[in-house]
């Protein structure tokens, strides 16, 4: 594809046409949970984000850009340039640990010449550390600094057991994001005075504004007193993020640095549905292929190459994902290696990481969106809510037991067909992990053809299926299927597959259900190498899950769920497909 064919030659020259082509320090700001209208440049009524708003003037916006639907997965992507799904990673959290054969950003940024460092979430499991072979500190995984925590969710101030310093453990005191806040501080004031002309890449993950619901008092004392505590708490946690921000582009100015800092931005996922948060009135949350769950504020920041945007931010829609940063910032970073040396290093990016695209043509100079426009993008695989997207068409897939039932009629301790239906497919050769019985043995095997999977690693054998047949078969596997047309339809309340668009339909939802089962397969083999070598994770369905989805469908519900930070926000989608950016 073109955009995999780009090079060196799309990063810009940053005015400097002549000399050697310096590295930018990296400033990599990673929200977690963060929802897609909660900042004050998505317009927000409520949240304030002074310093990202700032920034936010200056940057190219990705108005189109999306995350894995869980943090894990989303880090890895990150850190990886590869979906969950081609990783081994098809439970729900993603716990799985990474295998060797992954390149890591931080293992190829300190290849050409970065001093790497991770303040903030980690999230991976902890076996990573020992398990991979990279990185000579004392945190490895190719980073010479580590500062925060290896887990997932963690109390602000009794922080997590892996709480630790280089891989040290250690105990503090103190409200988690000001402590990520003063770490950046010191790593970039020691960097700017001991390696000055090193670049340094420094990954600042807080784990605001994730649950538990937590804020320090002079936080909280910003935001009235009328409010409603949850609403409260969390524009708190959300002004402590960006405070902690503002104070490491404080340090970078202080240190000299800044003016040579790429600065990006980006949520790991969609925000919850929870009634504090707001995703502007997307469908969904975290945890569902829903645009709530995954379409995520993103925006890079480098006024020395991109230009300060004098007509305002600028934006592009293109299909960016989690996946692109790996090939984008390895781009970056390898600006200054001679043309040959540069070209064998990205070439070996691009076969690490196949569907991690460089989004330098469409930040740099807003070219046309080409490839991007048709790009198929796997969001998830495995239920309860998988999704593939092709330019304006997506199609979810859910269990139906979360989609059409009341949630008091569930029982969650049983499995859920739409779930195990998919499970079956990534099990059936190994027998693993107690598959559904409505969909195991002769009725899978004629279910599975009838999809066009077929055994093997190939097609499925004869003749391949007509759409109505592919859908059909799905649907007999538990499998509930909407395509929506984001175009139009950025909220996704129109199913396409009901009503009397139904048959035009359905040849565009089955040639993307064709794209999502061969992301099956690889997944099935990824799942497979990763049980071989003792790295996949139990998984867990719990209530929480089917719930996302539930009341991402029931609008009666779901309308609930986004009255108080989205008050005035109603009927503002419009403004949304292109992000309402502040105008001053
Ligand atoms: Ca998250």
């Amino acid at each position: 594809m073109a955009a995999q064919r780009a090079t060196a030659t799309a990063v810009p020259t940053c005015g400097n046409r002549t000399g050697a082509r310096r590295p930018p320090h990296i400033a990599f700001l990673m929200a977690d949970d963060l929802g897609f209208a909660d900042t004050g440049f998505a317009g927000s009524p409520l949240i304030r984000t002074p310093f990202l708003d700032t920034l936010a003037r200056e940057a190219v916006h990705m108005t189109h850009f999306r995350a894995p639907t869980w943090c894990a997965p989303s880090r890895a992507a990150f850190l990886t340039g590869r979906h969950g799904w081609e990783l081994g990673i098809t439970a729900s959290q993603g716990w799985t640990v990474l295998g060797k054969d992954v390149l890591l950003l931080s293992e190829v940024l300190k290849e050409v010449g970065y001093h790497t460092a991770i303040v903030g979430k980690f999230h991976f499991n902890p076996a990573l550390r020992r398990h991979h072979p990279s990185g000579t500190a004392g945190f490895g995984c190719g980073f010479d600094q580590q500062y925060g925590f290896v887990g997932g969710q963690m109390d602000y101030y009794a922080h997590h057991p892996s709480w630790s310093r280089d891989g040290k453990q250690l105990r503090e005191e103190g409200y988690a994001t000001e402590l990520f806040a003063a770490e950046a501080e010191r790593v970039v004031l020691a960097h700017g005075r001991l390696r000055p002309t090193q670049p340094l890449f420094l990954w600042m993950a807080p784990n605001a504004p994730h649950t538990p619901m937590q804020a320090p008092k002079a936080a909280l004392e910003r935001f009235g007193a009328d409010l409603h505590p949850e609403v409260r708490l969390y524009a708190a946690m959300v002004f402590s993020m960006d405070e902690g921000y503002a104070r490491l582009h404080a340090a970078l100015r202080r240190a000299g640095m800044l003016s040579n800092t790429l600065t990006a931005f980006v949520s790991d996922n969609g925000g919850p549905s929870m009634p504090s948060i707001c995703n502007g009135g997307l469908r969904g949350g975290k945890g569902t292929s829903f645009e709530g769950g995954v379409r995520v504020p993103a925006f890079v920041h480098w006024p020395r190459c991109l230009g300060r945007g004098r007509g305002g931010p600028r934006q592009t829609s293109a299909a960016g994902h989690m996946v692109d940063w790996f090939v984008t910032l390895a781009e970056a970073a390898a600006v200054g290696l001679p043309e040959a040396q540069h070209q064998k290093l990205m070439q070996r990016v691009r076969h690490k990481a196949p569907h991690s695209l460089s989004l330098w043509p469409y930040l740099a100079d807003s070219a046309p969106l080409g490839a991007m426009e048709k790009r198929q993008l796997v969001l998830q695989v495995g239920a309860p809510c998988s999704g593939v997207l092709r330019g304006r068409w997506k199609l979810v897939m859910a269990s139906p037991r979360c989609l059409n039932t009341s949630l008091r009629d569930v029982d969650f301790q049983q499995p859920m067909r739409g779930f195990m239906a998919h499970r079956y497919l990534l099990d059936s050769k190994r027998g693993h992990g107690g598959a559904d019985e409505h969909v195991h043995g002769t009725h899978a095997h004629s279910a599975a053809t009838a999809l066009g999977v077929g055994d093997g690693d190939g097609a499925g054998h004869g003749d391949a299926p007509t759409p109505e047949a592919r859908l059909r078969a799905a649907r007999a596997m538990g499998v509930q299927l909407q395509l929506f047309d984001l175009h139009n339809d950025p909220a996704e309340r129109h199913d396409q597959l009901s009503g009397r668009n139904a048959s035009v339909r359905a040849a565009t939802a089955s040639a993307l259900l064709g794209h999502y089962l061969s992301a099956l397969r690889v997944a099935h083999r990824a799942v497979g190498q990763a049980q071989q070598e003792g790295r996949l994770a139990p998984e867990a369905v719990k209530v929480w899950f089917c719930r996302q989805v539930y009341e991402s469908w029931a609008p009666e519900v779901w309308s609930r769920y986004h009255s108080w930070t989205c008050n005035n926000r109603r009927g503002e989608l419009t403004k949304l497909a292109s992000v309402r950016l502040a105008s001053s």
